[in-house]
């Protein structure tokens, strides 16, 4: 350890930390626009000077690491102006149309600008001719080169941590903007959609496609019969956009605000989670007896399907044929649903609540329509976009009762809920397999090598005489590990689970965001997961096949799994 001081206060920090760090572990948050903790440290914003004892220049205390003696001054005239001043030169390009932002009241600009007090004159919208083109033709992602601050965050949250690098700097000096190579829209790179570069923006540069005004419409249509279906990692993250300490479940509330929001039904992506698991581990137990292809791979996470389909088409084979609990809720709703219900199938329409930006391209994908010429799901709001339009019917979020889901399709498993965090589909999957196998109820179904944040986590798992060697990987980067594996021959696994982001669900592209200076303090994906296991062992059942709704639908409606109607309606097909 050295021994520094900061603002007059002694303390000891280990001689390997900058001085943002020393000073944050001591509760001074220097302000930072461009620094995220592990994955961004250019200095690029230069929010973050501070004096030095003895040297002249101001420093940025990203960059600067402490040293023994160093006497470092974090709040002085002199600081504050420069900060003001380099904040100005960052808002002479931005366009500050902040109350009909996005980001509005949730901007690390925004609350910056604030802090230091920041006069009115420097908050303009740029004027029209100054005005760059937004990229808005992907269905998940839009990019606004009039908000972006150039701080780099979404560059390595691509490049460094998904290993993907689709958004670069492009051209000098005043030129400078963040974009696709050669200024392509997102709709035409291998983007996956995943969202992990919006989680990091500190502004509204980047942000989902809104499909809230669909919504609404839809809700006001008199012809309309309007469902929703709230995938499982919503409800560990929702309660923090209305205050509540993040990890806390809020299905209950959740239910009851979607009703307030005049759905004619509320469901539940759970169900559809509990199906998967019937169709996946059957076909699993398929390609193992009958010589299939394997390793078999999940296909839930539709940021994972657009990214093999980009850069391992030579192992499409590999995924299993099962659509994701979203599009297999979406298709039994359009089928099945309005069959009991004596619905005009054309007049559903099927809502889904997601913490995915990449779900959006998914349910929009042609192989998602259904014979009715409309698709499985019809609009696909993110978390954040469901908070909004809470917040617009001025629900008091935080204080509302606990509802119930509809009949038949809330119903869920504790296996069902924890498909939200890294590793709990193949939990899930081997709780049921593993009865299937043994022809018994085991009672040892916390299967916890597959849980936690290990970039690839593995087991081999013994079920009667047969061994199952499953891995799980969570980010791309580890995804791209296992893929070259198989490539090379090398992986002897029979399931793998991947999600596209680190973490799984409870972190993707569309949960509301968390301030940088707040994730440093919090580990979000843990916190996150936690609301989802307490809910799994909440749940009286935990196993898919135990769900009584899913095995109602079985019986009247799709036969047995991997049946002839389960293939038309809940598996799909693949294309490089
Ligand atoms: Fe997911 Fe899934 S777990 S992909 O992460 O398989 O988005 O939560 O809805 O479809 O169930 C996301 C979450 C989600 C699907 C399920
Ligand atoms: Fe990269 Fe994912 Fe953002 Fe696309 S959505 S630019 S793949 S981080």
């Amino acid at each position: 350890k050295v021994n520094i001081k900061i603002d007059g206060i002694d303390v000891a920090v280990p001689k390997d930390k900058t001085v943002l760090q020393a000073a944050r572990s001591m509760g001074i948050n220097i302000p930072t626009l461009c620094y995220l903790e592990g994955i961004n440290k250019t200095g690029a914003c230069r929010m973050c000077l501070v004096e030095i004892d003895g040297d002249k220049k101001l420093h940025t205390a990203c960059t600067l690491a402490v040293w023994d003696g160093m006497v470092v001054k974090t709040n002085t005239k002199r600081v504050r102006d420069a900060r003001r001043m380099n904040l100005r030169l960052i808002l002479a390009n931005h366009h500050c149309d902040c109350l009909s932002c996005s980001r509005s009241k949730n901007c690390e600009l925004q609350d910056m600008c604030s802090d230091l007090g920041l006069s009115d004159e420097y908050l303009k919208a740029l004027p029209k001719e100054k005005l760059q083109p937004v990229d808005a033709l992907s269905p998940s992602i839009v990019r606004d080169p009039n908000k972006c601050i150039l701080c780099g965050r979404c560059v390595a949250a691509c490049k460094d941590v998904q290993k993907i690098e689709i958004l670069l700097f492009a051209n000098r000096g005043l030129e400078t903007s963040v974009e696709p190579a050669f200024g392509d829209s997102f709709k035409d790179t291998p983007c996956i959609y995943c969202g992990q570069c919006i989680n990091v923006c500190p502004v509204a540069a980047l942000r989902e496609k809104s499909e809230i005004e669909k919504v609404w419409e839809a809700l006001e249509n008199k012809d309309l019969h309007v469902v929703v279906q709230e995938a499982p990692a919503v409800r560990a993250a929702l309660g923090e956009e209305f205050g509540l300490p993040m990890g806390t479940p809020v299905t209950g509330k959740m239910y009851t605000a979607l009703r307030m929001l005049g759905f004619d039904k509320v469901f539940d992506t759970n169900f559809g989670a509990d199906l998967t698991i019937m169709e996946e581990g059957t076909e699993l137990l398929h390609r193992i007896k009958e010589g299939g292809k394997l390793p078999m791979i999940t296909s839930c996470s539709p940021g994972w399907i657009r990214y093999i389909e980009h850069y391992y088409p030579d192992l499409l084979e590999h995924l299993s044929t099962c659509k994701s609990p979203q599009q297999m809720t979406g298709a039994v709703l359009k089928s099945y649903y309005p069959e009991i219900e004596g619905l005009d199938p054309k007049k559903v329409f099927v809502v889904s609540v997601m913490p995915c930006t990449s779900k959006k391209f998914e349910a929009a994908k042609e192989e998602m329509l259904n014979g009715h010429g409309t698709r499985d799901v019809d609009a696909v709001l993110t978390t954040r976009e469901l908070a909004k339009m809470i917040r617009e019917a001025s629900i008091d979020f935080a204080s509302l009762s606990d509802g119930k889901g509809d009949d038949i399709f809330s119903d869920y498993t504790g296996a069902g809920v924890i498909f939200g965090a890294t590793g709990g589909v193949m939990e899930a999957a081997i709780r049921t397999v593993a009865d299937i196998v043994s022809g018994q109820e085991l009672e040892e179904i916390e299967y916890h090598a597959v849980r936690g944040l290990d970039g690839i986590k593995e087991a081999s798992i013994q079920i009667g005489d047969m061994t199952v060697k499953v891995a799980v990987a969570h980010g791309t980067e580890n995804a791209q590990k296992l893929m070259d594996l198989i490539r090379e021959g090398k992986a002897d696994y029979h399931f793998i689970e991947v999600m596209a982001c680190p973490g799984g669900c409870v972190a993707g592209g569309g949960q509301p965001h968390v301030h940088s200076s707040q994730m440093v303090k919090i580990n979000v994906r843990y916190e996150r997961a936690k609301a989802l296991y307490t809910e799994d062992s909440g749940n009286a059942k935990r196993k898919s096949h135990h769900n009584p709704s899913v095995q109602r639908l079985y019986k009247e409606y799709l036969g047995e799994p991997c049946g002839h109607k389960s293939h038309e309606l809940l598996h799909t097909h693949y294309s490089a």
